[in-house]
């Protein structure tokens, strides 16, 4: 069944009562499971073609849909100032698959494929980059994002209008400078930065655990520090996130003030592939606690939802047959792309 489908037959099959528990409505939680199968199920196949060997190395964000759909969603989406601008780090998929990106992009770059869009082959998964809707390159070298978004939350201060600068993160992460660097930034008096500054925080760092790093209660207590407005959101709720979210950026949006969250979420496959990617089923898992509240609600039933799983796993695998077939890059193009639209060596 399609998710059009769903949305057409959804009144119908629906009683009076459906939906009485939540605050958004019935065709916005159907719109936002489709999405969260389509996110989870992506990654379950990106982790599945790391381990048929269509694929050098596998991290991604399966656990934290509950939290980045909603994200996805309220994101202003579009090039250019007038746009918000997402300096992401490599569990966004849930982000971009709200946003609208090609399943089939993200199992390109996966495979390393010259045809995709991302990095034309060359980088690791779920690292993406896309210049009309303000995503910057995602980096491996963790943090260094919360320092590139200074520059465009200086930038959306100049250009005034509603656009935000959102960056998001570990836990672990902000040990290091670049956090403090943001938080120092966003926050100098008079020259605020109209930044939303997110930690996803899953609770390690790898394999360590951070309780044994951190002395405060929660990292937003070191955004209280700098006066800043924080929140600290079950990520793995989808109204608390949703709305945690709407509220934050709305004052982000109209006071051009920064406000940081954090967003407490499960790390459901593990770190990366480095550490087996196996489901672990110890961790809540946000996709399951929200199908039993919209089937308890009679939103959708269990026949509908895996219909749904059903219909991506489907695609899925037909469009990684697909992109086997599809040329590596060529040595030639090793240089490009280094510097903005430079083709060849530069030097
Ligand atoms: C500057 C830098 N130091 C160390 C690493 C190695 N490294 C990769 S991921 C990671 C842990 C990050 O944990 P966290 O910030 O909590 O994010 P999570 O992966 O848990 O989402 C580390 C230390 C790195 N990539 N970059």
């Amino acid at each position: 069944m399609t998710l059009k489908e769903i949305l057409n037959e959804g009144p119908r099959l629906r009683p009076k009562s459906a939906g009485a528990k939540f605050r958004l409505e019935p065709e916005m939680l159907v719109k936002i499971h489709n999405i969260m199968v389509k996110a989870r199920v992506l990654e379950e196949r990106l982790i599945r073609m790391y381990k048929q060997s269509d694929g050098y190395f596998w991290i991604g964000g399966p656990g934290e849909e509950a939290f980045n759909i909603p994200l996805g969603l309220l994101v202003k989406k579009g090039q250019g100032l007038d746009y918000d601008f997402l300096h992401l780090h490599y569990r966004s998929a849930g982000i971009m698959t709200a946003l609208g990106m090609e399943p089939i992009d993200a199992l390109r770059q996966m495979k390393n494929v010259a045809t995709d869009p991302f990095s034309g082959g060359r980088n690791f998964s779920n690292h993406f980059s896309r210049k009309a809707w303000n995503v910057v390159p995602v980096s491996s070298t963790i943090e260094t994002q919360y320092l590139t978004a200074i520059g465009s939350g200086i930038a959306h201060k100049r250009h005034g209008g509603s656009a935000i600068t959102i960056v998001n993160g570990g836990d672990a992460g902000t040990a290091e400078g670049d956090f403090a660097s943001c938080l120092i930034w966003s926050t100098r008096p008079v020259n605020e930065l109209p930044m939303l500054i997110i930690v996803t925080n899953n609770q390690w760092g790898i394999s360590t655990p951070a309780a044994t790093q951190h002395g405060e209660k929660s990292i937003t207590d070191r955004g209280k520090a700098f006066g800043m407005k924080t929140a600290v959101i079950n990520g793995n709720d989808v109204e608390e996130s949703y709305f945690g979210l709407q509220e934050a950026m709305n004052y982000v949006r109209q006071e051009r003030k920064p406000f940081l969250i954090e967003s407490r979420v499960s790390r459901l496959y593990g770190h990366s592939s480095a550490t087996g990617c196996n489901y672990i089923s110890e961790e809540a898992d946000c996709l399951t606690l929200f199908e039993s509240k919209l089937e308890a609600a009679q939103i959708l039933s269990r026949k509908e939802m895996d219909q749904v799983r059903e219909n991506y796993n489907a695609e899925m695998l037909e469009i990684s047959q697909k992109v086997k077939q599809e040329p590596l890059p060529d040595g030639s193009t090793i240089y490009d792309h280094v510097y903005t639209g430079q083709k060849g060596r530069y030097w």
